[in-house]
């Protein structure tokens, strides 16, 4: 059957309507249901060896246009819906999004889901079912307040296998319930996203806000994703939800071996566990575990097969972020599991003297990405810079021990979703130009350099991002009640907020700005800055930070002198939905992070797939953009990693000399507690950042200030050069090739996996 008339026969069968008549609820319902079928329909990937991406978070997005896409009737049901006078725009807009991650990390493995399945390689995701995910973020009086985000309607993407599994913390049993969601490769099988929940959830326990009864494990365990945290507040709810995780997913992963009859003593040659960041490790003695206690396995036998099987990504250089668990805590949640990590443990030990390569430590510290490379056979980093970092610098005494496990894996992003999806108009002109071999093999992009020269070509890039500014000034109008100017300059940071990311160095250069326009430096055109970005609730300068940007957004936009040369809009709960509308509406990418401290950053990519041109420091990918594009292409600035790492070695640097030094940065700095700021912000917040960026800035805003401004200015100036920009769009977009997430994980298969 056609696809038109599956849809048309879905919505008579679910609402006795013809298709005119039903709602776009109703349309959304039916297509989900018709999607469903059609997923249902396709071959599952199989083959002799299968990978598991185990990981706390999978930000994946609304999938309803994905799945179209990846089916391949995206356009005949676009058309079929406009011929009734419908718009599948409109009916995406009907999904709620599932907000089951924090942000890079979550987003890299729904992008990999998608590569893995698109280039038929078996392989599943395993995860947890969070019913309210990452917090809905809400403004209230200029700070951010955290409330719960009820994704899990009715209808859904999720299917109740029916399949349940013990988990056990201690003697005390939970049980662990399934539920699968298809992944679709882009006209290809499918493979699935395993979500794991309890089955005594209790969503009553939330009452206000995101507060609930922390000690009723068996009730709260899937109801939140953590958040990112820098400030950890050390719940054990945190080492439940990995445990309970990696137990089920351990489970089905023998149970799934077991049944295609291979032998668990051969388990490396069947499986391959891709631990994603040190938040699952906790796999690696379950499975030594089950091997010993039920497989009667000897404990050697059960080490020398789980080496084989795991392997281990590492996400973060920020030493506080590195997971480190209390014996203790430990003992309280999983004491079955102590005694294994203990041998684990003194096997280290008996071979290794170094303190730091130990698991356990002399304060009693499980050192959790230590078992991930000592007990795994691969340890990778997500760019070249960042392996490079981890190999001699954050790891190196690991590296001395293990060269051969280790290899770079630089990140990438799916372009189903971050070019077929998000920008239709701009894939289509890349169609008209270069064919559609490009949708699967993305290295063909290269073949737009040929029209560096051709003025046609480079107007309808520029026709293109006018197009998506302008969609995106009528989202923002509705979803913030903010009026833009399409001709501005859209400069863009969205991203997690963390100090390291330094949006506060961004917030700086506005306050300048500001100033500038005040006493009459008016820019050439009007500039158009905005963010987006969820703190950790208990992340106190980050919520400083965000009330800094609210202010100013008030500052600024109520002043009418001013509002006309410059914007300022903080967008409210960023998430996937929001990123695919502001990243193809972007001009300038905003990637200025303290050099060192970014492991990748995939917002980057998915800026540069779409045409923006990067403004960054030298740091993760970024370092790649730079040698793809050419200086020419990319705006970089600021002190670079070796220098940063030996500031940090020093300890020399001291913020009150930059901003004693500098008058420009001594003007920003005081506007924080200035008369206007005060006026509309809250003193607390406002004082605490003042003395924040004064006395610590740990991650350096005032060291690049003046680079920053200085680079950034002259991004805007060499805006007004048309000719010039277009054909930096351009190259941008034809380098892109090298991000698609299909390289990456053509890399990993190649060198980790061997599927
Ligand atoms: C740990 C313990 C307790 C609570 C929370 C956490 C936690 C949760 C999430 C720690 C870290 C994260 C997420 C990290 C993350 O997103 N890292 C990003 O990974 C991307 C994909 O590789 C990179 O591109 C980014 O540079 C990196 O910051």
């Amino acid at each position: 059957m056609k696809a038109g008339e599956h849809l048309k026969k879905t919505v008579k069968e679910l609402y006795g309507k013809e298709l005119p008549m039903a709602d776009n609820k109703e349309l959304y319902n039916s297509l989900l249901a018709m999607t469903k079928e059609l997923l249902a329909e396709k071959p599952e990937i199989s083959g002799k060896k299968k990978v598991y991406y185990i990981s706390m978070e999978f930000l994946i997005g609304k999938l309803l246009a994905n799945n179209l896409i990846n089916l391949g009737i995206y356009e005949e049901i676009a058309a079929v819906l406009k011929e009734n006078g419908k718009e599948l725009a409109f009916i995406e807009e009907e999904e709620p999004e599932p907000s089951l991650g924090n942000g890079g990390l979550g987003r890299l493995a729904a992008c990999f889901l998608d590569s893995i399945a698109t280039l038929g390689l078996p392989g599943d995701g395993i995860g947890l079912n969070y019913h309210f995910g990452l917090f809905y973020q809400k403004f209230v009086d200029k700070l951010q307040c955290a409330k719960k985000n009820d994704w899990i309607e009715e209808n859904s993407w999720l299917k109740k296998t029916g399949l349940t599994f013990p988990v056990f913390f201690g003697k005390k049993k939970v049980t662990a319930c399934l539920y699968d969601i298809d992944v679709i490769g882009y006209k290809n099988g499918k493979n699935k996203l395993h979500l794991f929940d309890i089955e005594t959830v209790d969503e009553d326990l939330v009452q206000t806000g995101i507060s609930f009864d922390k000690k009723a494990v068996d009730k709260n365990l899937t109801l939140f994703l953590y958040p990112d945290d820098s400030d950890k507040d050390g719940s054990l709810l945190r080492i439940y939800q990995q445990y309970f995780m990696v137990s089920s997913g351990a489970q089905l992963i023998l149970r799934e071996v077991k049944e295609k009859g291979y032998d668990l003593h051969k388990l490396n040659e069947h499986v391959a566990i891709q631990i994603n960041d040190t938040h699952p490790t906790m796999v690696i003695p379950e499975l030594i575990r089950i091997f010993t206690e039920q497989e009667g396995f000897s404990f050697d036998e059960a080490v020398g097969i789980v080496e084989k099987t795991c392997a281990y990504t590492n996400h973060t250089i920020l030493a506080e972020a590195l997971e480190k668990w209390q014996v203790a805590d430990l003992e309280q949640v999983v004491p079955q599991l102590m005694p294994i990590i203990q041998k684990l443990d003194k096997r280290v030990r008996a071979h290794f003297k170094e303190e730091e390569v130990q698991i356990i430590d002399k304060n009693k510290l499980v050192h959790m990405a230590h078992i991930d490379i000592h007990y795994g056979f691969s340890v990778n980093g997500v760019a070249a810079i960042h392996t490079d970092i981890l190999k001699n610098t954050e790891l190196k005494a690991f590296y001395q021990i293990y060269p051969e496990k280790f290899n770079n894996k630089t990140n990438g992003i799916t372009f189903r979703r971050w070019l077929l999806s998000c920008n239709q108009e701009l894939t289509k002109l890349i169609s008209s130009l270069i064919g559609e071999g490009f949708k699967k093999d993305a290295r063909e992009m290269e073949k737009l350099l040929a029209f560096q020269e051709d003025g046609h070509v480079l107007d309808q890039i520029e026709e293109v991002k006018k197009s998506k500014k302008c969609q995106l000034v009528e989202y923002i109008k509705e979803k913030e009640g903010i009026d833009l100017n399409p001709d501005s300059i859209f400069d863009i940071q969205v991203k997690r907020l963390h100090e390291y990311k330094r949006q506060q160095m961004n917030v700086l250069y506005i306050i300048h700005k500001y100033l500038e326009v005040k006493k009459g430096k008016k820019p050439v055109r009007p500039l158009t800055f905005i963010f987006g970005a969820k703190a950790a609730p208990a992340y106190t300068i980050a919520q400083d930070i965000i009330h800094l940007l609210l202010v100013m957004q008030e500052i600024i936009n109520q002043d009418i002198q001013v509002s006309r040369y410059m914007k300022l809009v903080m967008v409210e709960n960023y998430n996937v939905t929001y990123a695919e509308k502001l990243i193809p509406a972007c001009d300038i990418s905003e990637q200025i992070s303290l050099a060192s401290k970014e492991a990748s950053g995939t917002g980057n990519m998915k800026f540069m797939l779409n045409g923006a041109v990067t403004l960054g420091t030298m740091d993760g990918a970024n370092v790649e953009i730079y040698d793809l594009v050419g200086k020419e292409n990319i705006y970089v600035f600021g002190e670079d990693s070796e220098s940063i790492i030996k500031h940090y070695k020093k300890k020399d640097y001291i913020p009150k000399e930059y901003y004693k030094k500098s008058p420009i940065i001594k003007e920003a700095v005081d506007f924080i507690v200035g008369k206007e700021t005060m006026a509309v912000g809250h003193k607390e917040n406002l004082e605490r950042l003042y003395k924040e960026f004064l006395n610590k800035d740990w991650f350096m805003t005032l060291l690049d200030l003046e680079d920053y401004i200085k680079v950034k200015d002259k991004a805007f100036e060499e805006y007004e050069d048309r000719g010039g920009w277009k054909k930096k769009m351009l190259v941008n977009i034809a380098k892109a090739g090298f991000f698609s997430s299909d390289r990456t994980i053509a890399e990993y298969n190649r060198d980790i996996w061997h599927l």
